[in-house]
């Protein structure tokens, strides 16, 4: 019988179909979240643990990274990893994984899934009907009119794999697509603009798929916010902190920006009053990859890279 490889899971990864029995049944894992003093739990179980599982919401900080002297791995479930301390890891020798590919599709269908739901005031009809008054009152009146998609001038904040996908889908919707990004690609055709706040005045819609992290904290700032104008949406399907949250509640609320559609949010779970009560705001609990298909695949490909360092040395998706 061989013994199983000991890990530490740092929190629950429920939102997988299978991912905690999955781990359970492999490998004898730390649950690190059960643990009340995480600093003692690491103290007494860190030594020779050679892989750790994580995910974007947990991270890994390099506080846990530097507890763990025989730390060779850790492998992130989820796309982003601002939250892990790759700095930290590189120093000690140590690969990170993540799951790029296998949730793009999904998390730009849910752009465009916001974008829609905004621009056609899809949640304030929802609640029209829910709430008993079509048929009592005015269907028109009641919810404004809202603003056609196709054929408009789309701003992509952010072309990566997933900024890539959305832009893709653009195309069925016969959008004019402009995009900002550090550095001007040249293997795309859509047009490039330098400065964020020209894409903002250009662009009916702004979809943000930038990296989250220091380097694009406020990334969309109120000046930002104000060039995309009162009939303006600004879907948000990457990290909170992109946008200056504060300019963006005080934009909505002067007028100075149509609607925003944000599947994330500056402080999750925390979600200004102000977008909850406000019918220029939709606002979903960061589901972007939470389909079935695609959160089994993101598991799957965790595991894949956990069980591949244990294998051969090396993680298969490295994070960078
Ligand atoms: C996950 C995400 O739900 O992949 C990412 O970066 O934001 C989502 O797919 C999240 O990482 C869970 O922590």
């Amino acid at each position: 019988m061989t013994t199983k490889h000991r890990i530490i899971q740092v929190g629950s990864l429920a939102g997988s179909p299978s991912a905690n029995k999955n781990l359970a049944d492999r490998y004898d894992v730390v649950e690190l979240w059960k643990y009340p003093d995480r600093k003692a739990a690491l103290a007494e179980h860190g030594k020779g643990i050679a892989a750790v599982v994580t995910s974007a919401n947990y991270g890994a900080d390099a506080e846990l990274i530097n507890a763990l002297p025989d730390l060779k791995a850790i492998c992130s479930w989820g796309v982003g990893y601002e939250t892990i301390d790759i700095q930290a890891a590189k120093q000690r020798g140590v690969q990170v994984s993540n799951t790029p590919d296998v949730l793009t599709d999904c998390v730009a269908d849910l752009a465009w899934g916001l974008l829609i739901a905004g621009a056609r005031r899809m949640g304030q009809g929802e609640r029209f009907v829910r709430a008993g008054l079509w048929g009592k009152g005015q269907v028109h009146g009641s919810i404004p009119l809202g603003l056609r998609v196709s054929g408009k001038k789309l701003g992509i904040v952010g072309l990566g794999r997933i900024g890539d996908a959305i832009a893709r889908r653009g195309a069925g919707f016969d959008m004019d697509i402009r995009y900002h990004n550090r550095r001007k690609r040249d293997d795309v055709q859509y047009g490039y603009e330098a400065s964020l706040t020209d894409l903002a005045k250009w662009a009916d819609f702004l979809i943000v798929a930038t990296v989250g992290g220091p380097g694009t904290r406020h990334l969309v700032n109120q000046e930002v916010l104000e060039a995309l104008g009162p009939t303006g949406i600004i879907v948000n399907i990457a990290r909170g902190p992109v946008i200056d949250e504060a300019a963006l509640v005080a934009a909505l609320q002067a007028g100075k920006l149509g609607c925003a559609a944000l599947d994330v949010f500056e402080h999750e779970p925390k979600v200004p009053e102000a977008l909850v009560t406000s019918d220029n705001a939709v606002v979903l609990p960061h589901i972007g990859s939470a389909t079935l298909e695609t959160r089994l695949s993101m598991e799957n490909l965790m595991l894949d890279n956990l069980q591949a360092y244990f294998d051969t040395g090396r993680v298969i998706t490295p994070a960078e």
